[in-house]
């Protein structure tokens, strides 16, 4: 009789495995909704994203990059990227469901089952499921449930998506093995009949599933810490700022002064949002006289900092949306010193991430510079999960890489070695390199002085670290370069609003500028932004920003603003 059954073709294997694996997904999802269990897609994706090289995931984030500025999400880069790739992490699981599917088909076809049984689909579960769940254990951040819930929890999962698939083979192949020699075509629509069916149920549950899921969250970009209990509310107050007297007017469309915190950038190494123990502490141990376990009230009464700052990550490219700023409250790194008396050998700290992220920052430096600081509040509130919860740090001068946030804890060592960011060919010290940006050319607020003659604002910001900005400068179609208005900044580590208001010709033009910082000794003469056209890496973007608009007489006024 079994000469006569005829075998599924592996393509089966490929329908089933993606059929199947979308409800896994979707019941996983409401596990995670539901009590905090890992989500594997994700822990998956970050797992192998930290397994490829540096410079391979930094292609592929540059091609994702440009494919978002290409479909037009340059000014929402951030979140986009978040989005795409968590939605690169769904449709790599799903993939590998249907690899899974036909390899199991595949396997199925070769050994001869007279009867069901769920011994294969067991151990096919199992292989499929086990290396998930050591990846999970090992790359994950974000569950709240305990160790053992999530490995009961994934085997489960697993050995039932196992069965499902067993399931679904006898039952492509059972009609033949109980008729006997059955004609093709009946076979096949008996086939088909069962996959319309599964396809059914597995759109169903996924749906139900993921709708199930999103009901009991407001989304994983919550800036409310998942377990710190606090809701962070900004209570700083923008026409308050210490630059509130400042003559410069900002021309409209320029970006707002002080980012709002719920618009922060955000950029990490992980796709989900980690979550942060509720008795968090934080250990300083190793090269020092006294180490010390501080709660965040121990740190919150500590002598404390206050400082606008304007950070960027190296990735942000000339004109991108991958800067930020806000009020930034903390301790300076000195008075941790002082607590904790690091011993005569010891030369940097160790900052080490609840993402395994780590940095180290250099005792000298520190004694060199009491800015900077282990920051606990954005604009007078806790810091917001995505942007670090509990505790982060700040260098002034530096790149986003350098500024680890999430900080569980902080070792003195002898030793000062690359950082997370550095291992993977990013500069080591990662200086900001001073820019410039045009963020509007305000067609819709023309305007005439007593002459007639009329004229468009044109601004933007410039931003060189600590530097501070001496001088910006406009160049309209390749013409002069003439001097802009510069608003009196927030602060010194803050960008510089600027603004020149351009006696137009009608027509499209091109607005470039670019900008110089004040040079350290405060005696000679300001040097130029880089104006060399360079990428992200490894330094950080070099290069001249420039917009083009079409400009003309209010009546028919124009609107657009090109990058
Ligand atoms: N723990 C941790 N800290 C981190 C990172 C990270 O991936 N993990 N990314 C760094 C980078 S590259 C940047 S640009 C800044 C971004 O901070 P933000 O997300 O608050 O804007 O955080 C830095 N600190
Ligand atoms: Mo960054």
């Amino acid at each position: 009789m079994e000469n006569s059954v005829r075998k599924p073709s592996i393509w089966m294997g490929t329908l089933i495995g993606a059929l199947l694996t979308p409800p896994l997904m979707a019941i996983m999802f409401i596990g995670e909704r539901f009590a905090g269990l890992p989500f594997l897609p994700f822990d998956f994706f970050n797992w192998i994203a930290r397994v490829l090289p540096g410079g391979l995931l930094t292609f592929g984030i540059d091609s994702m990059v440009d494919t978002l500025i290409a479909i037009g999400y340059g000014d929402n880069l951030d979140s986009a990227a978040k989005n795409s790739e968590q939605l690169m992490a769904l449709m790599i699981f799903w993939v590998m469901g249907i690899v899974f599917g036909t390899l199991f088909v595949a396997a199925m076809n070769r050994i001869q089952i007279k009867q069901i049984s769920y011994t294969p689909g067991i151990i096919f579960g199992a292989i499929v499921g086990l290396p998930l769940l050591l990846i999970s254990l090992s790359v994950n951040i974000s569950s709240v449930a305990p160790t053992y819930m999530q490995v009961t929890w994934h085997i489960l999962l697993y050995v039932g998506y196992g069965i499902v698939f067993g399931w679904a083979y006898h039952e492509i192949t059972s009609p033949l093995l109980e008729k006997g020699k059955v004609d093709a075509q009946v076979q096949g629509i008996d086939r088909r009949q069962f996959m319309v069916r599964v396809g059914g149920a597995s759109a169903v549950l996924t749906v139900v599933g993921a709708g199930l899921g999103s009901l009991l969250t407001g989304g994983s970009d919550s800036t409310t810490p998942a377990s710190g209990g606090e809701i962070a509310l900004s209570t700083t107050d923008s026409s308050n700022l210490p630059n509130a007297d400042a003559s410069v007017i900002p021309a409209p469309g320029t970006r707002p002064e002080l980012t709002p915190v719920e618009n922060h950038y955000r950029i990490d190494i992980s796709s989900g949002l980690p979550a942060m123990p509720v008795d968090y502490t934080l250990p300083i141990s190793g090269l020092v006289a006294n180490e010390v376990e501080w709660t965040l009230d121990d740190i919150r009464a500590m002598p404390s900092r206050e400082d606008y700052l304007t950070m960027a990550c190296i990735s942000n490219r000339i004109g991108g949306s991958l800067i930020s700023t806000v009020k930034w409250t903390g301790v300076s790194f000195q008075h941790i010193l002082e607590q904790i008396q690091p011993t005569e050998d010891a030369v940097a700290l160790k900052i080490t991430s609840v993402d395994n992220f780590d940095e180290y920052v250099s005792l000298d430096l520190i004694r060199q510079d009491e800015r900077i600081m282990l920051a606990y509040a954005f604009d007078d509130a806790p810091l917001p999960l995505r942007n670090g919860y509990p505790l982060r740090i700040h260098i002034p001068d530096r790149y986003g890489m350098k500024q680890p946030k999430w900080i569980t804890n902080i070792e003195v060592v002898a030793v000062h070695e690359p950082g997370y960011w550095v291992r993977r060919g990013w500069s080591e010290e990662a200086i900001v390199n001073a820019t410039s940006v045009v963020d509007t050319v305000a067609t819709s607020a023309i305007y005439s002085d007593d002459s007639g003659q009329m004229f468009v604002p044109i601004g933007g910001m410039a931003w060189a670290g600590d530097r501070g900005i001496a001088r910006v400068e406009v160049s309209i179609d390749d013409g002069d370069w003439v001097e802009a208005d510069l608003r009196d900044p927030i602060s010194e580590r803050t960008w510089t609003i600027w603004r020149y208001d351009w006696a137009f010709t009608e027509g499209q033009h091109t607005f470039a500028v670019r900008c110089y910082e004040t040079p350290s000794d405060g005696q000679s003469d300001p040097t130029l932004q880089i104006t060399t056209q360079r990428g992200v890496r490894p330094d950080g973007a070099t290069g001249i920003h420039a917009a083009s608009a079409s400009v003309r007489a209010p009546e028919e006024d124009a609107d657009t603003v090109e990058g």
